[in-house]
């Protein structure tokens, strides 16, 4: 894959002394806005010699341009920019493995639906729309079947938020003695960003109504993984969804068309994709799927079950593994922050091995449970460097040192990875991934 290349802009005295280690820079200069901004030296070198505009006319003002098509596709230089797919059993089971963001190639905080990253357990199935159908029974008063036009009659709601696999960032967890060098779309893009459009599911559990003993769901996916994973009845009455949209069109296959369950925050296997049942149950029901994975080892041996919500977590994408940087000046720090607790409330940078922090400035709106881009200016001086960010939400978590994280559970775990990221620049501007 090759590396994308970062230039550093001209070197503005608006940016004034660091606050803190390694040259990290206020990142109020965001905040003050344009005015600024313009002042400085980069938009100086940026400005053109007025007599040469329009003395040659590039090609694409003399010739017309290129027809209409019905579906747009990226920009032809763009098309490079592809999930990363891991197949780990081969042909033998082509179909379950992942496609990770490209995390590197990405600005923003919402994922393009052809970027979105998918992790299945047994292929994507190919579900007839008008065949599908979806139940509701178990523990109601009426049971209920659905076609998929009747689904899209009830009042929907529309929500961001991120998806991120329980086994995110796998690549830095327990599972690898060394860290791997690999873009950070590998480490971390099992997370991705979305506007997503669906039923409520309390509606539709309203209409069937609930029995008293029902305190757990049972949610099965139509796929060849039978996928299926017990859920709280308060989380499925208080924000979950059926999702029928995904930034504004229908579901692609690799999300779940024609209708997954989207539960804002928690591991993303328990969204579950190509819903068929929701089945009300008095307890959980102790599926594979949360028995044998999705539990985490401890060191005593034992494994913790349904540790649903996914942690504060953050990694800076820019400059990250996958990117080179181009020499000694000022750069922006850019990358992106989240948690299934809540909103993220700060994000600190450090670019001296975590001696000293400096706060980075966040993105606006800062959704619950979805990706927060945040930014700070950074002066590189060409010498080593050690990068980290470390988040904080509006619950109080905060991330903890890889080191850390790791003595929490036993040797092989992969799940719930949340560690601070270390990126080590290189007097090259090569980013290595570290661990400390
Ligand atoms: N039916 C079904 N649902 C599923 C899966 C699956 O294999 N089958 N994979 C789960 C896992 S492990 C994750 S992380 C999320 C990923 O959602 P995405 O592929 O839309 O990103 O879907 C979950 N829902
Ligand atoms: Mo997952």
């Amino acid at each position: 894959m090759p590396n994308k290349q970062i230039q550093s802009r001209a070197s503005p005295e608006i940016f004034g002394e660091p606050v803190a280690g390694g040259g990290l820079l206020n990142r109020r200069v965001f905040l003050a806005g344009g005015a600024l901004l313009a002042s400085t030296a980069a938009a100086r070198d940026a400005r053109a010699d007025s007599n040469s505009v329009g003395d040659d006319s590039p090609f694409s003002m003399t010739t017309p341009g290129k027809v209409f098509q019905g579906y747009g596709v990226p920009a032809v230089p763009e098309k490079p920019i592809q999930r990363t797919v891991l197949q780990p059993y081969g042909d033998l089971g082509p179909g379950a493995g992942v496609a990770m963001t490209p995390l590197e190639s990405l600005e923003g905080t919402i994922t393009p639906n052809g970027l979105h990253f998918e992790r299945s357990h047994n292929g994507r199935p190919t579900i007839d729309p008008e065949a599908h159908r979806f139940l509701i029974h178990g523990l109601v008063k009426r049971p209920l079947k659905f076609t998929i036009e009747s689904l899209l009659r009830y009042p929907m709601m529309t929500r961001t938020c991120f998806i991120e696999c329980a086994g995110n960032s796998f690549f830095n967890s327990n599972l690898f003695p060394e860290p791997m060098q690999v873009p950070v779309g590998m480490i971390h893009g099992l997370v991705s960003g979305a506007e997503w459009t669906g039923v409520p599911l309390n509606i539709l559990l309203d209409e069937a109504g609930l029995d008293s003993k029902g305190k757990w769901i049972l949610a099965e996916g139509a796929d060849a993984a039978g996928m299926s994973r017990s859920v709280p009845i308060e989380k499925a009455l208080d924000d979950a969804i059926i999702a029928f949209y995904q930034n504004g069109e229908r579901l692609r296959g690799e999300q779940g068309y024609p209708m997954r369950l989207l539960l804002p925050g928690f591991e993303g296997n328990m969204s579950v994709k190509w819903l068929r049942r929701i089945k009300v149950t008095a307890g959980p029901t102790y599926t594979k799927d949360e028995t044998s994975k999705y539990s985490d080892l401890m060191p005593d041996g034992t494994a913790r079950l349904f540790t649903f919500t996914m942690g504060i977590k953050s990694t800076i994408t820019r400059p990250a593994t996958g990117v080179v940087m181009y020499g000694p000046g000022l750069y922006e720090i850019s990358g992106l922050a989240w948690s299934g607790h809540g909103s993220v409330t700060r994000v600190d940078v450090s670019a001296d091995g975590g001696k000293s922090w400096a706060e980075a400035a966040l993105g606006e709106p800062i959704l619950p449970m979805a990706l927060t881009r945040f930014r700070i200016p950074w002066r590189w001086d060409g010498t080593p460097t050690i990068l980290q960010s470390r988040a904080t939400d509006d619950k109080g978590n905060t991330q903890l040192r890889r080191a850390v994280w790791s003595a929490q559970y036993a040797a092989g775990e992969l799940y719930h990875c949340n560690a601070i990221q270390t990126w080590g620049i290189g007097r090259n501007g090569e980013v290595s991934n570290v661990y400390i």
